[in-house]
């Protein structure tokens, strides 16, 4: 049997939230994917190795056995569905909070209240699909992949859904939040066959994950 753990992070605030995660396993991670052009990085440990990959796909190379686990946002899980996924642990990194945002002048309020279809562009369409539809509001999703707040200073939508965290983004192109949809942070993502059979290696480090998240 494969002895080697393989676990998945994305580049940015994944990585570098989840460093001192891996350091209070006992784990350091021996190339920086910032100036590394390498995919699979290795750490202290000879049997565990990081794969970057882009955050949305974490789940992906986890569900797929090809990664045993992974860290991902909730929001990313969310749209994933998290089908083959065991989740042990909200891991508090990368906090953040899903929000409706509109362009600063326009009527949030009586647009909902009026019943007209909203027009709503965003990356995260099954969240927002579902916090519209709880709501009784009818909207038009816009699926984007990026730059979201560009959409209502164009015309392309009416409203975002779309992640704050100081809110300077929104605010350097006068947009406001007007519904706080959920708290978002990322969680710690295990493949449930490998849970199974690497277990007895696997969960020392969620242990010491678990316990250096609740710091
Ligand atoms: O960037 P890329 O397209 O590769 O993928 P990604 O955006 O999914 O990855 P990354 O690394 O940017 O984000 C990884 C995870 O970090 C997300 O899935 C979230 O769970 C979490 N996170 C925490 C955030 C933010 N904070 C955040 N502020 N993800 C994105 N943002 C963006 C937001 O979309 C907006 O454009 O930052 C901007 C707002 O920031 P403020 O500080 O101006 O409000
Ligand atoms: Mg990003």
């Amino acid at each position: 049997m494969n002895r080697q753990l393989t676990l998945a992070l994305s580049k940015g605030r994944i990585f570098e939230e989840t460093l001192p995660l891996l350091q209070a396993a006992g784990i350091t991670v021996t190339e920086n994917p910032e100036t590394s052009r390498k995919l699979i990085l290795p750490t202290n440990d000879e049997a565990l190795r990081v794969i970057i990959v882009r955050a949305s796909d974490v789940p992906t190379y986890v569900q797929h056995g090809a990664a045993d686990f992974g860290v991902a946002g909730k929001d990313v899980l969310l749209e994933h569905g998290g089908e083959g996924l065991y989740q042990p642990i909200d891991l508090n990194i990368a906090r953040c909070r899903m929000s409706v945002a509109v362009s600063a002048g326009f009527d949030y309020a009586s647009a909902v209240k009026q019943g007209a279809r909203l027009r709503v562009a965003t990356k995260y369409t099954e969240t927002a699909r579902q916090h519209f539809a709880a709501k009784g509001v009818h909207v038009d999703l816009i699926k984007l992949y990026g730059s979201m707040e560009l959409a209502p200073l164009v015309g392309l939508s009416d409203a975002i859904v779309d992640l704050v965290s100081t809110g300077s983004t929104l605010k350097a192109n006068h947009l406001v939040e007007v519904e706080h949809i959920m708290d978002i942070s990322s969680r710690l993502v295990v493949n449930q066959a490998a849970l199974k059979l690497k277990r007895e290696r696997l969960q020392p480090i969620i242990d010491a994950f678990e316990q250096a998240s609740k710091r």
